[in-house]
């Protein structure tokens, strides 16, 4: 016998305690004994409110409680407690309806049932009957007017359910939906093989239970099918069914042989046995981790018989450009696919980020979908780096020309993902209630989209304009004559200072940490170069795919600290001159890995900016000096650093004046307070994992992802999970995602799980999911190859660092584009190594 670890410790505790065998007593005895080990719990959730009720019974009145959750109540749920007829009632049971209350998003209505010996067979019934009726009729009293009525109960309680099922469909009663039935006592007869088990005599023995029925009913009552269910003639027409077992319990062959007498019946019905479990394990949620499982699964088949749900192969979660690339690949494979979107548009990031300046800092011939020679030939850009509103147009124009639309849901957030494992299936619930089942879930959720609530005192006191650059009106905003804060100095704020500089009448920049940019160089895009690259666009996608950035151009393998101080400088000047992003740091091999290599690099863009920067003091609060080049996002500007030249431009150093609180007039700083009309928070994203976990994602076992990814985000090459079969996050962390062209690394992923998709079809297999060991090997080459570089060294949103709690962890593969994409391809053919499938 392997029972469960915790419930052999809460058995252990039993015997320690020489807690007596129930029939060793008498009921009253066993009653406080059992209160005794319940009271002895933990309680349930206090934010689950309580109403004690009477219910009149025959002239007299049994009691009631009515447990109700915070949030909107799914089902109405009568409760019929364990304790063999004899012991137990709604206080020692308190703690059950709170967790179910809770779990299954249900009003509860505990029923404290006349006991036996002193109220033998029917009276139980009859009491049980009788409140069911009674609350039937007191819908509109408990604020449970339209919901689905359950009746349920564990042990002699579930036995009562069992018997509510009957009685009212024989006696045109409430209309139950469903039944729920944990660890029902069914048959009077006491002589199933679990019975006579040793190893299964554990909390309820079978001379316990013989008591139980001894004091409950006489032996030709225990024969009618109101004492006995699994005795009735006809358990057809009966509501469906959700029956638990435990594998240690006396009662379990009865219980299954309940539930197999239901489906032969015709009654649909949802059964599970628990392993390791004993008796009673149900009833001590607090305890017990198994319970919380339990009674998750419960709350699972309830959703599952109650809630209708649509049904879809896959759902996408996001319609940016992954999202949409998503949708035309599973379309083009034939499946049927639902798209949400949180957006009332598509475009994802450039839906969002609207800041003055926003732009792309990847060559946007480059930066641009591949998958359609049609699109990528007849689509023109019209600078280097296109402007925020020409990239939202190329995503509307990829919906439109794709007939996109009509499979994503617009302003529609999702709230949830579960996977149910006795389907193989997610069901997905949106903020706006809408359910939908599917084999497969795609998080196209974006690594940036998570905009971080600033972290700043008194916030929540300004009266003036306030703004975030990741969630910019789509309005636009006039800064025109205004006095301007801008708080923060990553990408966001590099783009959109030196065009809010132009606007405003004066404007503060508040530097927490300086930043390394170098010039963009934009321009208008030439026909002709664009028509150069296009006629040769399938060799031009071919080398990005490869390389180690997604873009074209190669990084020198020549290491700086080997050059001469004339040849470093001569390609300084050359990465500084030639407007693109990696261009500084492709010059040498070694830039990114070795601390002297970087401590060039790092000192001639500070010395430009010495150059450009006039303000002595401004200049030197704008050298970056406490990172290596490149450990955080490096950025591209047009005229950032001269922008600190303007007269109506000022910078403060938090380092030296720290911001003390934001007022209801401006901000307050160690030199005192400056008002302003509009302060911009430029303060960045919960990076790479915050977009997933904001969805409450649960995987097998009812294992929350927040959970699972306590310690940092776990998974196999960045793209599935282990524990969350059949889920892919399309540039999730750990794979290349923020280190290259994210339109590359969504190209390759979504190619990548499409195949897998189409894979599984073709195999007839219903999941797919890395091993745990996968998942740690590649967990233990990601975080050794970030070791080999200087990324570390940084307090960057790369490392969780941007964000109070979060685990610091290097969050991307820092292997490079080319070589992921290879990895990623041996896996897939050779069957998907690492994958378990089944
Ligand atoms: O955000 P960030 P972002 N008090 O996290 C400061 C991509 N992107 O939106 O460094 C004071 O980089 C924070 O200071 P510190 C790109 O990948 C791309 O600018 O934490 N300051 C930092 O200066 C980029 O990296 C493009 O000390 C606070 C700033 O706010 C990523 O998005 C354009 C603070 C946040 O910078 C994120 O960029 C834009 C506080 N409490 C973005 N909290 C292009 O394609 C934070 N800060 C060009």
């Amino acid at each position: 016998m392997q029972l469960d670890l915790a419930t052999t410790s809460i058995l252990a505790g039993m015997m320690l305690n020489e807690t007596p065998a129930l029939n060793t007593l008498t009921p009253e005895e066993g009653r406080l004994v059992f209160s005794e080990i319940n009271r002895s719990m933990p309680p349930g959730p206090a934010r689950i409110s309580s109403l004690d009720i009477e219910i009149p019974v025959d002239g007299g009145s049994i009691r009631g409680r009515v447990l109700t959750p915070p949030s909107t109540a799914k089902s109405l749920m009568v409760y019929y407690h364990g304790g063999g007829w004899v012991i137990g009632n709604t206080d020692d049971y308190d703690a059950v309806g709170r967790h179910l209350a809770e779990v299954c998003e249900s009003i509860v209505v505990m029923v404290e049932y006349r006991k036996a010996p002193e109220h033998r067979f029917p009276i139980p019934v009859n009491d049980c009957y009788t409140a069911l009726q009674w609350v039937d009729d007191h819908r509109g009293d408990i604020n449970a007017l339209d919901l689905p009525l359950v009746v349920a109960g564990d042990s002699a309680g579930g036995n009562l359910a069992a018997v509510m099922a009957i009685q009212s469909r024989d006696e045109g009663g409430p209309k139950i939906d469903l039944q729920a039935l944990i660890y029902p006592v069914t048959d009077g007869r006491m002589g199933a093989k679990s019975w006579g088990d040793e190893d299964k005599q554990l909390f309820l023995t079978s001379d316990i239970m013989a008591f139980f029925w001894e004091h409950y009913a006489d032996s030709s009552q225990r024969l009618d099918h109101r004492a006995s269910p699994l005795l009735a003639d006809n358990l057809s027409n009966l509501p469906p069914a959700v029956v638990l077992t435990a594998q240690y319990d006396i009662l379990v062959d009865e219980g299954r042989a309940y539930a197999e007498a239901l489906e032969a019946a015709g009654v649909t019905v949802s059964y599970k046995d628990f392993a390791q479990q004993m008796h009673g394990f149900f009833a001590m949620p607090a305890a017990l981790p198994a319970a919380g499982i339990a009674m998750q699964w419960l709350a699972q088949e309830m959703d599952r018989h109650l809630m209708a749900a649509e049904r879809k192969d896959v759902v996408v979660v996001g319609a940016g450009f992954s999202g949409m690339y998503q949708l035309y690949k599973l379309r083009k494979q034939g499946l049927d696919v639902q798209v949400f979107e949180a957006g009332s548009d598509v475009g994802g990031t450039w839906y969002w980020n609207r800041y003055p300046g926003a732009r792309v800092d990847i060559e946007s011939m480059a930066y641009s979908f591949s998958f359609s020679e049609e699109l990528q030939q007849e689509w023109e850009w019209s600078e280097k780096y296109s402007p925020q509103p020409e990239l939202l147009k190329y995503a509307q124009h990829i919906a439109d020309r794709f007939q996109l639309k009509n499979h994503i849901s617009f302003n529609t957030r999702v709230a949830s993902a579960h996977f149910d494992e006795d389907a193989d299936e997610w069901l997905v619930t949106t903020e706006c209630g809408r359910r939908i089942r599917a084999q497969h879930i795609v998080m196209a959720t974006g690594v940036l989209s998570a905009s971080k609530e600033p972290d700043i005192a008194g916030r929540e006191s300004y009266v003036g304009e306030t703004y975030r650059t990741g969630l910019w009106p789509k309005e636009g905003v006039d800064f025109t004559g205004k006095r301007v804060a801008v708080i923060g100095t990553g990408s966001s704020a590099v783009q959109a200072i030196p065009l809010i500089a132009e606007e405003a009448s004066e404007l503060v920049v508040y530097q927490r940490t300086a930043t390394f940019t170098t010039p963009a160089l934009n321009h208008a895009l030439k026909k002709e170069d664009a028509d150069a690259i296009k006629s040769n666009y399938g060799e031009y996608r071919a080398t990005q795919k490869l390389n180690v950035l997604g873009v074209v151009n190669e990084r020198s393998v020549d290491r700086a600290i080997d050059a001469t101080s004339e040849e470093r400088e001569r390609r300084f000047t050359e990465g500084w001159e030639s407007g693109i992003l990696p261009g500084m740091l492709f010059q040498f091999a070694d830039l990114q890995v070795e601390q002297e290599a970087n401590d060039h690099i790092s000192e001639y863009i500070r010395d430009r900016i010495r150059d450009t920067v006039k303000d002595q003091q401004t200049a030197q609060d704008l050298l970056p000096t406490d990172y290596p080049y490149g450990t955080k996002r490096p950025c591209i500007d047009t005229n950032y650093y001269e922008t600190f030249n303007r007269d109506n431009v000022s910078l403060v150093n938090l380092r030296r004046t720290p911001i003390e609180t934001i007022t209801d007039k401006g901000i307050q700083t160690l030199e005192g307070e400056r008002e302003f009309d509009a302060i911009v928070y430029a303060t960045g994203f919960d990076a790479m994992t915050g977009p997933l976990l904001r969805v409450d994602i649960r995987g097998r076992g009812g294992v929350k992802l927040q959970d699972a990814w306590i310690d940092g985000p776990r998974s196999y090459l960045g793209i599935a999970i282990h524990g969350f079969p059949n889920l892919f996050t399309i540039t999730g962390p750990s794979s290349p995602s923020v280190l290259s062209n994210m339109l590359v690394s969504i190209e390759q992923h979504v190619d990548w799980v499409s195949d897998c998709i189409q894979w599984m079809r073709e195999e007839g297999k219903a999941t797919i999911e890395p091993s745990d060991s996968a998942e740690r090997e590649w967990a233990e080459h990601t975080e050794q190859l970030a070791n080999m570089t200087l990324y570390p060294k940084a307090n960057s949103w790369y490392m969780g660092s941007n964000v109070p709690g979060k685990p610091r962890m290097f969050l991307a593969y820092v292997g490079g584009v080319g070589t992921y994409r290879l990895i990623c391809d041996q896996v897939a053919a050779s069957g998907y190594h690492g994958f378990e499938a089944a």
